[in-house]
């Protein structure tokens, strides 16, 4: 008979979480563990959603859906409300920080964990089909806490777990919970994520850079003197390439595969840059580090080690391979 070449043994997240808590925390109560779960659950769901929306759309450009004058929901929305009820329903979150709720949402019931999300980043890139991605951090709440906005106050380096899912050509989730970085891929016939990229390490340089150009009129001096220097041949004879998406979730995963650096900094336009501290800067810091990079501020300071006063706080923010980030260091004045 013909020999089929299948793999028999795969690791699925579930698996994969679970042999994780045994070696790394065998005292662990497994409610860490259970609040992942609900949170592939929203994974699954929001690439499930996106995956229509394009079809959706069409037939309603063409009139035959929709014609009862129902307003649709936009994918942020949807993806919001998804977030939120599978985290209401899996009774591990207590406290949740959405980029969507302008206020912080308390649950009822006795959960332990806060999360903070951007169910779908880069949505305006969602009509032309371009990747978006849902990003999120997990602090334990605070020793005795009911729940409040101290729960996620705090330093970024206090994160348990942080990580994103990016709905591409295939949906890939890239997860830390401090020991390294592994990287699942959604095998949409399965219905489970498969790991795909044991702990994944960032090379340390690439000659890739990643940033809104558009904005360099408004930039500091010294943004503007290292992007120039980019552009001139480099010890190898050839300038960096540029590569800008307009997805966090895609040029960070391009990023942290490839290597090269990521920035969106501070300019006189935007004083404190765009990217938001507690469901942008955070989950994607911890993920560079735990992948061997670097994330830090214009200021040059560790963007794990900032507190956020408020929970929609944003930072400028340059990210990637470590001796890329060394690199753009000895610019800043
Ligand atoms: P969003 O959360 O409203 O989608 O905005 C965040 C997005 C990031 O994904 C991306 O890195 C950035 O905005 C792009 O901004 P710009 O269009 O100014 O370059
Ligand atoms: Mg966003």
């Amino acid at each position: 008979a013909k020999q089929m070449n299948v793999e028999t043994d795969i690791i699925t997240l579930t698996r994969f979480i679970l042999e994780e808590q045994q070696h790394v925390a065998p005292s662990a109560t497994g409610e860490l563990s259970l609040l992942l779960n609900s949170l592939q659950f929203a994974f699954k769901f929001i690439a499930h959603n996106i995956r229509r929306a394009e079809l959706v759309n069409l037939i309603g450009v063409s009139g035959t859906a929709n014609a009862t004058g129902d307003t649709q929901k936009k994918l942020d929305v949807i993806g919001d409300e998804i977030f939120i009820n599978a985290m209401r329903s899996s009774n591990n979150v207590k406290v949740l920080v959405s980029e969507e709720q302008e206020d912080l949402i308390i649950f009822e019931g006795g959960g332990k964990y806060a999360v903070c999300t951007d169910p779908i980043d880069g949505s305006s890139n969602i009509d032309a089909g371009v990747s978006v991605g849902t990003i999120f951090g997990i602090y334990r709440l605070k020793e005795g806490s009911k729940g409040s906005i101290n729960d996620v106050l705090r330093k970024g380096t206090e994160m348990v777990c942080a990580g994103y899912t990016m709905y591409g050509a295939s949906a890939h989730l890239m997860l830390t919970t401090g020991y390294g970085v592994n990287g699942f891929t959604l095998d949409t016939q399965l219905g489970e994520f498969i790991l795909t990229q044991p702990n994944l390490k960032i090379p340390n340089t690439r000659s890739i850079y990643s940033v809104n150009e558009g904005n360099s009129f408004y930039w500091p001096d010294y943004v503007k003197k290292y992007i120039e220097d980019l552009k001139k041949p480099q010890d190898n004879g050839k300038p960096y390439s540029a590569r800008y998406v307009g997805s966090m979730v895609a040029d960070i995963h391009r990023t942290l595969l490839y290597g090269g650096i990521f920035s969106y900094p501070a300019d006189t336009k935007s004083k404190n840059g765009k990217l938001r501290i507690l469901y942008e800067c955070f989950p994607m810091a911890m993920l560079m580090e735990q992948a061997g990079g670097r994330a830090i501020n214009d200021k040059g300071e560790r963007i794990l080690d900032m507190i956020p006063k408020g929970i929609h706080d944003k930072s400028g923010i340059w990210l990637g391979s470590k001796g890329e980030i060394e690199k753009f260091v000895t610019y800043i004045k």
